[in-house]
């Protein structure tokens, strides 16, 4: 059976795991801390999570799997048929993580690890985020889904990263940079998944568990 290894508190690791849980795919969880040692190097190279180990071997890098997972498991898609709809849920997911979530990440110590970010660093960042939540703002629908009309695999992506976008900024910068989008209620809709409602739950979990490894 497919392994999606990993740690549930992570944003990366969530995104596979409700691709898989919304196409009814059989997986295993094995939970995986990216603590760098030989043993996850050997299967991640970068020694990040999420893995997944298929039959035919390991593959690594969340779009990379979901992009898998589509293409191997074809039951309830989450990309659309037309090859240019198709693209157009990939650049939204794209947005979202290379010019969003990514940028955003570098308040992450900040915000969530007791750790300090610079001025410098903050000025930067604020900067960056402003011009792509305008352009993430022209390219998002939330009509209900944030590509359109049908959950896919944007959704995937927006449900893991807009949460941790809005409250780093929120705590590191004095203003949820996302606010003026409908990213509260679009969260709250996708909130009454059972699929969202089991991802939600086991990164509870799994927060508390940290938490509990850290004393
Ligand atoms: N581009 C990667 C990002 C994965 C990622 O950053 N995972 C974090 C957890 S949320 C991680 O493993 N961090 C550990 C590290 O960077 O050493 C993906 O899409 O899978």
């Amino acid at each position: 059976m497919l392994k999606l290894c990993g740690f549930a508190m992570s944003n990366y690791h969530n995104k596979v795991k409700l691709a898989l849980l919304e196409k009814n795919i059989p997986f295993e969880e094995v939970l995986v801390w990216a603590d760098r040692s030989p043993a996850l190097l050997e299967k991640s190279p970068l020694g990040k999570v999420p893995f997944i180990e298929t039959e035919q071997g390991v593959l690594c890098e969340s779009q990379v799997i979901n992009d898998y997972l589509e293409a191997a498991y074809p039951q309830t898609p989450l990309l659309p048929a037309d090859p240019f709809a198709a693209a157009k849920v990939r650049e939204l997911i794209t947005f979202i993580e290379l010019h969003m979530e990514l940028v955003a990440r570098e308040l992450y110590g900040q915000a969530f690890f007791g750790g300090t970010v610079s001025e410098e660093t903050k000025t930067r960042v604020q900067k960056q985020l402003k011009r792509s939540i305008r352009a993430f703002a022209g390219m998002a629908t939330f009509s209900p889904y944030v590509a359109g009309s049908e959950f896919s695999l944007a959704d995937c992506a927006a449900l893991v990263h807009l949460p941790l976008i809005s409250m780093a900024t929120k705590i590191v910068l004095g203003e949820d940079m996302l606010a003026a989008l409908p990213v509260k209620d679009y969260l709250k809709m996708l909130g009454e998944r059972a699929t969202v409602q089991k991802v939600n739950a086991e990164r509870k979990a799994n927060q508390a568990l940290a938490a509990s490894r850290a004393k």
